[in-house]
């Protein structure tokens, strides 16, 4: 049925060759029978905006060069990419206010099974919007920050509070360009406007509000997630935990919770750990409930509690396919509705549980932040009583797991740089300013069934670290990481420059740091702002020896957060081109000129070799910029060779 495909991860090889055996269609299956994929689509110029259309544009220039209504590649190409970004900043803004919500509930109703698990991070969000904190109950406090966080999605006038915390080097450029992000919301619906028929049709136009709009996206919804995520679930700190699916384990009840939001997750799994449910669990003759994710939710779970990871955005079929998963819960996000039919041909059953997200077919028990741990148990017990039901798969126990440690935050990482009670960042930056750091990256993002699962996540990352590049990974690309070994702090002396080894041994942290979940790439932009502002390395986010890259991109998200990164001034990887090679212009403008406006831009390489050497000859740039001392150590790769 299915070719055989590379890939890195011997577990997952193992349960796709299995799938095929047994006739059950995965991801990669539904991919093949995909090829060839719509040559228009990929290149971003089929508009179906009106229904005069759908139009076309011929790429070779014989055909037409005008929709119907007289729109040319750049416009369509535009404003696709743009409702791209709306696309992907509407699911993690979205994420934001409902964590905002749950704050106020946890606020104002003391039975809440929600609780302030972190009143300094609280605080220390209470001062980014003015909310007085001295002599005042934590409650109170918590609902003046709750309240001052949900109106960053709809606020009318003025801009985005949470977007102060930018360097403000950066806050003035944004100003004078026009795309400083007003509120969350407004940025989204104003693409959507823009971009409906007979409307904004200068493609930088359209490319600007694309910005603002992931600008709202990284500094405002993204971010007032994670802030307040660490306010209700409490910040992560560096913890040990495993990864890939070798951690479903035949004799224990296995749940796995799939999709973003910990607000699900995070209870599943206090839940699970209940006395009485754990006793129900051993009277069906399981070893204990063992609860794992998929996905981001896993990230935020793992970062917080050390549950472990089953697997990436890729293995959610597989998860199942081992037969040994009794439940999988899914909220929001990267779900594929494919489940359904891997589900049936195995015992597992499957549930969704947000009212944004159903599967027809598919057993929906309604989660609300109200009743949150009844619902948990009731979805517990559900997996209790699946045990039984195996049906003698399983039989493929993949063995493969690997140790990681998590946890790193804005916050932790650079106190322990800065010893242990020293919060600050001087030992990094000096560490760049003397040549023993060459610079820093942020690899993060999807897997994507057309490129070889994993290869390019991994090795772009070793490239880097071998080149005395810190990492910093989030969302999927961090799973990956982990599955690798990359996440350990003994990885240094395998992988590491010389340089960044000496840095891994004195602190005792792994040359890769898992910073979270997607919507924690707010953490990335935290990191480069305290960066600038501890000095040394010029004063906005653009003058620093950085890069980003998503290896294996495949969501709107992805284009909403590359965006953000792009207009916060940081050059950005990936591997596929976006959507754009329809338009010379877009593309011309996204990959060189916009980086005359905002200082960063966009790069496309598939080769993740050489993708990492782009990234690095970027960072060269930037430090012979800011003049600083040549490199420590010799450099496995020296651009002018
Ligand atoms: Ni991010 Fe998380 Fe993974 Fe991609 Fe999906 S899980 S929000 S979008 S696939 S990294
Ligand atoms: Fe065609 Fe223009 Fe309508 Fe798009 S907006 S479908 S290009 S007529």
């Amino acid at each position: 049925m299915a070719k055989e495909l590379k890939f890195a991860d011997e577990a997952s090889r193992q349960l796709r060759a299995y799938a095929a055996e047994q006739n059950i269609e995965v991801v990669w299956d539904r991919y093949e029978k995909m090829q060839p994929q719509c040559g228009f689509g990929t290149m971003g110029i089929c508009c179906r905006i009106c229904t005069m259309g759908p139009c076309r544009i011929d790429p070779f220039g014989e055909g037409p060069q005008v929709g119907i209504c007289g729109a040319n590649a750049d416009t369509i190409v535009a404003r696709n990419l743009v409702r791209m970004i709306a696309g992907g900043s509407a699911a993690h803004s979205d994420h934001g206010r409902d964590i905002s919500h749950t704050l106020l509930m946890a606020a104002e109703n003391p039975d809440s099974d929600y609780k302030i698990k972190n009143e300094e991070k609280l605080k220390a969000v209470a001062k980014i919007y003015g909310v007085e904190t001295k002599d005042r109950d934590i409650k109170e406090i918590a609902k003046d920050v709750a309240r001052k966080t949900m109106e960053e999605f709809g606020r009318q006038e003025g801009t985005i509070v949470m977007a102060t915390t930018a360097p403000p080097a950066r806050q003035k450029l944004w100003r004078e360009l026009g795309i400083f992000p007003r509120s969350v919301d407004r940025e989204i619906v104003e693409i959507m406007h823009r971009t409906t028929m007979g409307v904004d049709a200068d493609y930088k136009n359209v490319i600007k509000q694309g910005m603002r709009a992931s600008l709202g996206d990284g500094w405002g919804g993204s971010m007032i997630a994670t802030e307040l995520q660490d306010v209700l679930f409490g910040i992560p700190n560096p913890i040990k935990s495993m990864a890939n699916l070798g951690i479903l384990k035949k004799e224990k009840i296995n749940l796995v919770v799939h999709g973003h939001e910990p607000v699900l997750s995070d209870i599943i799994a206090t839940v699970a750990q209940d006395k009485e449910l754990v006793e129900k669990a051993k009277a069906k003759g399981a070893d204990g409930i063992g609860v794992a994710g998929i996905c981001c939710t896993a990230n935020e779970i793992l970062m917080r509690r050390g549950i472990p990871i089953a697997g990436s955005f890729l293995q959610q079929e597989l998860a199942m396919v081992t037969g040994l998963v009794d439940l999988m819960v899914i909220d929001v996000q990267c779900l594929m509705p494919g489940l359904r039919d891997v589900a049936r041909r195995f015992h597992t059953k499957l549930i969704t549980t947000s009212p944004k997200a159903k599967i027809d077919g598919v057993e929906h028990i309604e989660f609300n932040e109200k009743d949150a741990v009844k619902i948990a148990r009731q979805i517990v017990e559900s997996a209790i009583e699946n045990f039984a039901n195996r049906n003698g798969h399983g039989i493929l126990l993949p063995e493969h797991t690997e140790k990681l440690v998590a946890g790193f935050t804005t916050e932790s990482v650079f106190q322990f740089l800065g010893g242990k009670y020293r919060s600050t960042y001087r030992p990094l930056n000096d560490a760049v300013i003397q040549g023993r750091l060459r610079g820093a990256a942020g690899v993060v993002g999807c897997s994507n069934p057309n490129t070889e699962y994993e290869e390019n996540h991994i090795t772009i990352v070793k490239e880097l670290i071998k080149n005395d590049t810190l990492v910093v990974t989030t969302g999927c690309n961090a799973i990956s990481c982990a599955k690798h070994g990359l996440l350990q702090p003994e990885t240094a002396f395998k992988y590491a420059g010389e340089g960044l080894q000496e840095i891994c041994r004195a602190v005792g942290i792994p040359p890769v740091l898992h910073l979270g979940s997607c919507v924690d790439n707010s953490r990335i932009l935290r990191v480069l702002a305290n960066v600038v502002a501890e000095g040394g390395l010029g004063n906005d986010i653009s003058d620093l020896p950085v890069a980003g890259a998503a290896p294996e991109w495949m969501s709107e998200k992805a284009v909403a957060i590359g965006m953000y990164f792009v207009a916060s001034g940081v050059y950005t990887l990936i591997n596929h081109p976006l959507p754009i090679e329809g338009s010379k212009n877009v593309y011309k403008y996204l990959t060189e000129d916009i980086e005359k406006e905002v200082g960063g831009k966009w790069a496309f390489e598939p080769d993740p070799v050489k993708a990492a050497h782009k990234m690095l000859r970027h960072i060269d740039k930037k430090r012979k910029a800011l003049r600083l001392k040549p490199m420590m150590y010799k450099q496995a790769f020296k651009p002018e060779e």
